[in-house]
């Protein structure tokens, strides 16, 4: 069943189809682009600025922003949107009377480009709080991820998907390079319970507080009755990438807080707060290490957070 299809039976009103009809076409514009990366098209590689983070920008993460920008847009239905290669947020003054405020990481994992590595755009989309038609305020983007009334991702990978929730189940769909359509190919996917990989950056781990130091040593530690191994690692260096391997065959995801980034790397509004909701609505879960990332209530746009997410059983092993 192709997408759009698929949410209108799932009782998705016209407004939010249309939304992820700008996500659906913006999407395979950025996939085009990215498969043309391996043809050594003048995209790879740094764009010679900086986000807001300080990150190096690399082409194809200023190409994919100003992709999903023009398609949200265009919609008509989306007033405003936050992005990671954005340092303010922005205003859709054609569109104010929209209902659909959007928080987006364009492209994920950027720097595998170069690598032909999997990557990924994550998106969270809410309801503004402020009157339609009005200027838009702070606290439209400042939402705490449980207010989400969809997520999603695209992985840009073997073949590109897309990963999706409007509050009722997960659901994968690939995109048909021959029709072009995103065709459902898993609804309702579920975290398997527990799992036997865990996605962790180790070089990190001297930085690792107690409990997690716990952690990384129990899966090390942990053998099967035959005295094999019980846990493995798989860690790719793109969020999407190992959260998609991790919610098919179970696993957890850990970024915790570093040296290097005291209040952990991943990004609260457009990375965190989507991946959470989509692990939640698929059975697993998303914590800070500490409480429910769906529950923090955000005070800066680009603010960072701890972030462990995957099956259940782990995360209750990992968080305690
Ligand atoms: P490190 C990519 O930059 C990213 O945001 C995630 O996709 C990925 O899991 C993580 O950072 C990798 O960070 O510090 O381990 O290289």
């Amino acid at each position: 069943m192709e997408l759009k299809k698929f949410l209108a039976e799932k009782g998705v009103g016209t407004a939010l189809v249309s939304v992820f009809g700008a996500i659906e076409t913006a999407s395979k514009i950025v996939q085009g682009e990215v498969s043309r990366a391996g043809l050594g098209a003048d995209i790879f590689g740094a764009k010679g600025s900086e986000n807001i983070q300080g990150e190096e920008q690399q082409k194809l993460d200023v190409y994919a922003d100003e992709c999903f920008i023009k398609e949200f847009r265009a919609c008509g239905q989306v007033a405003g949107l936050a992005s990671e290669e954005q340092d303010n947020a922005l205003q859709f003054d054609e569109s104010l009377n929209g209902d659909y405020i959007i928080m987006i990481d364009p492209l994920d994992g950027s720097s595998n480009i170069d690598v032909n590595v999997a990557i990924g755009t994550i998106f969270a989309i809410y309801k503004r709080i402020s009157d339609n038609g009005s200027e838009l305020e702070d606290g439209d983007f400042l939402q705490a991820g449980k207010h989400q009334v969809a997520a999603g991702y695209v992985n840009y990978s073997v073949s590109t998907q897309l990963v999706l929730s409007t509050g009722n189940g997960t659901h994968i769909f690939t995109l048909d390079p021959k029709s072009g359509e995103y065709r459902l190919i898993n609804e309702n996917v579920q975290f398997p319970a527990d799992g036997k990989v865990y996605s962790i950056n180790e070089v990190n781990l001297d930085d690792f507080d107690d409990n997690l130091k716990r952690y990384a040593q129990h899966c090390k530690d942990k053998r099967k009755a035959d005295g094999k191994r019980m846990y493995t690692g798989r860690y790719i260096g793109s969020l999407v990438a190992d959260f998609h391997r991790n919610l098919l065959k179970g696993g957890i995801y850990v970024y915790p807080a570093t040296v290097d980034s005291p209040k952990g790397k991943l990004r609260l509004l457009y990375e965190c707060n989507p991946m959470s909701f989509l692990a939640v609505n698929a059975g697993g879960k998303g914590s800070d290490g500490t409480q429910d990332i769906l529950e923090i209530e955000p005070t800066e746009l680009h603010q960072r957070c701890p972030f462990y997410v995957g099956s259940p059983v782990m995360m209750d092993e990992a968080i305690g």
